[in-house]
């Protein structure tokens, strides 16, 4: 019988380790290896997060065919030309952030968001460690802690955060420590492919513990750096979601240059500048040094926040430097 006949089975690829395929195939997980052909051919475009089609040759599983692929979040940022998917048909980026112990590192906040933008993923932001906000009369701030619109309390470290809901971006503000925000955050992974991302210390792993407790994940090291350059290995496993979808807690998407970006693009990951930009003189306006930039003379005057266009020109250096 040809491969995706009736009786193929289709399964999604969880992990990928020295040639073997951890294939999920909605009844138990397999251990696969590539046809042949597809080796040749294909071997690499099956990518975690991948739905293949599985067929049993004697004892052994083989993925004889790649299924049609969602949104993919792709090594060299969103370049078409050297595309490397880390992991294909995602539905959404969480970008993760502790109000404190590490304080938010905006840049990479800003990164994670224009990626998931250019390779048309949502992202939301999930504001951790709510527990150490410095917030001013703790009873009343409860149930605060658990609605994604709620206001961070004046004097709360994490100062800054809250430009991103004003941008539009979902926030949700949890606490593994006190499980306040936890439900809610549940309820927005339930039958969706998310990539958990952001800095290290954060509390990604202790969010996915908490939320699904026989992954019992490490917790409280700092997990492996491999460095920012383009020869960082980024390796992601994705875990089954027991309310339906699955999780990845991928290491190394947080430095991801957007190497081989076309610069003219960049802003389009930058919601508020792409829509000022459209009133700059020049159509192929950088918001850099050029005359009448209506970005930067929103910066001047307060609408966009001057850290986003910081983040901005620095991400647009990195895309003119990989070309
Ligand atoms: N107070 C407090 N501490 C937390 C919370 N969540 C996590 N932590 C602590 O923060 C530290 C880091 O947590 P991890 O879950 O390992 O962080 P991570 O984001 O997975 O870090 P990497 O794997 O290095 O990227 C651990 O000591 C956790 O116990 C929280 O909500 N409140
Ligand atoms: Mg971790
Ligand atoms: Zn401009």
């Amino acid at each position: 019988m040809r491969s995706g006949g009736p009786s193929a089975t289709v399964g999604r690829v969880l992990r990928i380790a020295g040639g073997i395929y951890h294939v999920d195939d909605a009844t138990t997980v397999v251990q696969a290896s590539l046809r042949g052909r597809l080796k040749r051919t294909d071997s690499r475009i099956v990518s975690v997060g991948d739905l293949v089609e599985l067929e049993r040759v004697g004892d052994e599983m083989r993925i004889v065919r790649l299924r049609a692929r969602g949104g993919a979040l792709s090594r060299h940022g969103v370049s078409k030309r050297r595309e490397q998917v880390i992991v294909a048909n995602v539905d959404q980026v969480a970008v993760v952030v502790s109000v404190t112990a590490p304080d938010p590192d905006f840049l990479m906040v800003d990164r994670l968001l224009a990626l998931a933008a250019l390779s048309d993923i949502d992202a939301f932001l999930v504001v951790n460690k709510m527990d150490l906000a410095d917030l001013t009369g703790p009873a009343e701030h409860a149930s605060n802690l658990a609605s994604p619109g709620a206001a961070l309390g004046e004097s709360a470290t994490g100062d800054g955060l809250e430009q991103y809901a004003a941008l539009g971006v979902e926030t949700l503000r949890t606490s593994v420590e006190s499980r306040a925000g936890l439900k809610a955050l549940a309820g927005r992974l339930a039958g969706r492919i998310t990539v958990l991302s952001g800095q290290s210390g954060v509390g990604k792993s202790s969010l996915l513990n908490a939320l699904v407790p026989e992954l019992d994940l490490r917790v409280g090291e700092i997990s492996e750096r491999r460095g920012r350059g383009r020869h960082t290995t980024v390796a992601s496993a994705l875990y089954r979601y027991p309310a339906g979808g699955y999780v990845a807690d991928t290491p190394g998407l947080q430095y991801l240059a957007l190497w081989g970006l076309d610069p003219a693009e960049l802003a389009d990951g930058f919601v508020e500048i792409a829509a000022t930009g459209e009133r700059c003189r020049f159509a192929d306006c950088r918001h850099r040094v050029e005359p009448d930039c209506a970005v930067r003379t929103a910066v001047e005057a307060g609408t966009i926040e001057r850290r986003r266009l910081e983040s901005y020109l620095r991400l647009l250096d990195e895309a003119e430097k990989g070309r």
